[in-house]
């Protein structure tokens, strides 16, 4: 199959972010959604907001397998095909990172990486001849079985930790790695999941037009036709944290039968009947949480609203325990005065808020417990010796009123961009070293004051100080925002009076607002509501969601805290591997098929840096490519090397070049032939068509003659 000059941005022939934009728009006009920038390197992906025939069938996932990225046209099997080739083999962990803005398609390419890589990983023989069949069987099973899981996984995590958005009908509202782990000769043993800052705050406060998660309005599709009665569940609308938004459906989302297929993912992945039944009365007990208001009962104090007592009854009867225990700590907090331990009334407001964080909590914990058993079951069932990453995580965001959900969000795509560059220069650099080619440096934009703003011990960072003044008895979102004005001297940051302030990212300005973030980066379920799940509730299963910490005097670490190890420990784990990136891009905000908004595209053109990623990736030498496959592919170019070379390929690749006139620009490394120019690659495939042409022609002749 020919090249496509137009399916590698690296041979543009003039690089800016409108030729990019532009070169994207006509493949995407052809139902071309993927590009390359260096093929097989980094792959585009335009999402096309429709299903193109025969882009995901089985038919397609076979062209690529064992085939190099040029062998066919772009696509996301190409990236998954040469992570899976490179792990077999040098046995180098792997990881393709997928980034993009929310809705631009990172999780429906990542679930593609899978699925392919699930599909072509074969059970490896065992040493020697001496594997009986019953026990490659056996190991057979097992791969079948984690493959499953780890393509089960999804569907799980999807009711769980996805939504509507106003963005995305299935948006993901948690960052996710999921590592596949292979044994010495490429076969599945297990599967890894982790995941990252999980919305939580969506159960009780998801906006206006959106809804909360998925699994809320699975279970009332599910009571209402009779299963899972015993949750006593109504419809959505019955249910104030669901009612507020105003939207109950989503479009081509059937509940009913997403519902059945979570409950299948979690047979499959080994969740008991009751375990089930525990998880669900969970989401119950959080829907009816959200149905019990406050009264004030004067003396400071408030009551549960008449109105609510069912709801309330309800919530008792999911957690298993006395509804007088309850009722008492949904309106009263323990304080501690000179070591002694008081109970205090709440205000209404007061007791809502616990009310909102009880919901969150429960159901934040009850989403780690989920991931924990699913890695319990994709544990590794042999000696893992290497890992495919695939991160799948949000991208960075700008709303009219961003907090610091969106901070820790934008912190974590400047480390990524970070990486990126760095792998990517790192991965170049070593590669023209490697060939003994000279490395010409290229300037780019270096976001490396942006992470130390906001990650910095010394000089403090925005997240230290966030963590510093988290703790101070006094302090106040307005006495936070006077520590950052005093201690952040950084051209990045702009403080907005005592309200917002602004950090330059290297994808835009975002505006901040301080209001809210220290309670949030405490987050912490009052004393009150901790030892009564701890101690009250009689399910061993939400028991277990509340392991009693060691005794200890140190505070729980904070929301920032264990974000920013998180962070540091995927960068650790991403750093060892050998990095693959797929780039997603939303065409437009309406979700619509066809259509292609150039701005909104340059935009993400330019957060994405594709830009310098094509000079990167162009610094030196456009095209390289490997002796015998150069070979291989223009030999028919020259009679002199036809059909078999002179046994020394090098001189045959230049033999080839001088063919065409080609006699500089370009370079030998010790395995690759280094092309400057993109012209050249043109130049060689124009001349290798002219020559297939002009045999096709012969042979018509010789054939007409003949008959
Ligand atoms: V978010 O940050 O989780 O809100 P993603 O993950 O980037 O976002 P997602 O993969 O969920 O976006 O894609 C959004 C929707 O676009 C999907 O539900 C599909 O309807 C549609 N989509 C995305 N990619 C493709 C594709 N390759 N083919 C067809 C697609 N439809
Ligand atoms: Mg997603």
């Amino acid at each position: 199959m020919p090249i496509d000059h137009s399916s590698d941005l690296v041979l543009l022939k003039s690089i800016s972010e409108d030729s990019i934009v532009d070169a994207l728009e006509s493949r995407y006009k052809k139902d071309q959604i993927y590009s390359y920038i260096g093929t097989g390197q980094v792959l585009l992906a335009v999402n096309p907001f429709k299903l193109i025939s025969n882009l995901y069938t089985p038919a397609t996932l076979n062209k690529y397998k064992n085939k190099r990225p040029y062998e066919n046209p772009p696509h996301v099997y190409a990236l998954a095909e040469k992570a899976y080739k490179e792990l077999k083999e040098t046995h180098k962990p792997q990881c393709v990172l997928v980034s993009g803005e929310s809705g631009a398609g990172k999780t429906e390419n990542a679930k593609k990486i899978m699925e392919y890589i699930t599909n072509v990983a074969v059970p490896p023989p065992l040493p020697g001849n001496k594997r009986k069949n019953k026990d490659k069987t056996q190991k057979d099973d097992a791969a079948a079985s984690i493959k499953d899981k780890i393509l089960r996984s999804n569907v799980l995590l999807e009711a769980f930790g996805n939504a509507k958005t106003l963005r995305n009908d299935n948006s993901s509202r948690f960052g996710k790695l999921m590592e596949i782990l292979f044994d010495y000769g490429g076969g599945i043993v297990g599967g890894k999941v982790t995941s990252y800052l999980l919305e939580k705050i969506r159960v009780t406060q998801a906006k206006e037009g959106e809804r909360t998660f998925h699994i809320f309005y699975q279970l009332c599709a599910a009571c209402a036709r009779g299963e899972y009665e015993e949750l006593g569940l109504g419809t959505p609308d019955c249910y104030n944290y669901l009612l507020r938004t105003g939207e109950f459906k989503v479009n081509r989302m059937n509940d009913l039968n997403e519902f059945h297929a979570t409950e299948q993912s979690m047979d499959a992945v080994g969740f008991t009947t009751e375990e089930k039944g525990s998880l669900f009365k969970v989401c119950a007990a959080i829907l009816n949480l959200g149905n019990v208001f406050f009264v004030d009962a004067g003396s400071e104090g408030s009551d549960i609203h008449p109105d609510s007592n069912e709801a309330v009854a309800w919530v008792a009867f999911h957690l298993c325990m006395d509804e007088g225990i309850l009722r008492h700590n949904l309106t009263h907090r323990q304080i501690d005065v000179n070591g002694e331990e008081f109970q205090k009334p709440l205000l209404p407001d007061d007791a809502t808020r616990a009310r909102d964080a009880l919901a969150m909590s429960l159901y934040a914990n009850a989403f780690s417990d989920i991931v924990t058993k699913l890695n319990k079951s994709m544990a590794s069932t042999g000696a893992a010796s290497s890992r495919i990453g695939i991160l799948d995580i949000y991208g960075f965001e700008i709303f009219e009123e961003n907090s610091m959900e969106q901070l820790h969000i934008n912190y974590c795509n400047e480390k990524l961009q970070q990486l990126f560059i760095e792998l990517t220069l790192r991965a170049e650099q070593e590669q023209y070293a490697k060939e003994g080619i000279k490395w010409e440096p290229v300037q780019y934009f270096d976001n490396e004051p942006v992470v130390k703003l906001i990650e910095s011990k010394r000089p403090i960072g925005l997240l230290t100080l966030l963590d510093e003044e988290s703790i101070m008895p006094r302090a106040t979102d307005d006495t936070f925002a006077a520590k950052c004005e005093k201690h952040l001297k950084n051209n990045h940051f702009l403080p907005l009076g005592r309200t917002h302030f602004q950090i330059k990212h290297y994808a835009g300005d975002v505006v901040y607002a301080n209001a809210g973030m220290l309670e949030k980066n405490k987050d912490q379920l009052n004393k009150n509501l901790t030892a009564m799940l701890q101690t009250d509730v009689q399910n061993d299963y939400i028991k277990s969601l509340y392991p009693r910490a060691e005794k200890s005097f140190k505070k729980p670490p904070t929301v920032s805290t264990q974000f920013k190890k998180q962070m540091n420990d995927l960068m650790d784990n991403l750093g060892q591997c050998n990095a693959h990136y797929v780039r997603t891009l939303k065409p437009n905000d309406s979700k619509r098929a066809g259509v292609y908004e150039s701005d909104m595209v340059k935009n993400q053109v330019t957060y994405l840096g594709l830009k310098e990623n094509v000079i990167v990736r162009r610094a030196g030498y456009a095209v390289r490519q490997n002796y015998d496959e150069f070979f291989q592919r223009y030999r028919l170019l020259s009679e002199d090397v036809w059909p078999f070379g002179t046994g020394d390929v090098v001189a045959d690749c230049e033999t080839i070049l001088r063919s065409i006139g080609i006699t500089s620009g370009y370079e030998r490394g010790q395995t690759m032939i280094f092309l400057r120019e993109p012209t050249t690659l043109f130049a060689l495939e124009d001349a290798r068509d002219d020559r297939l042409n002009a045999i096709a022609t012969r042979i018509q002749i010789a054939y007409r003659s003949w008959i």
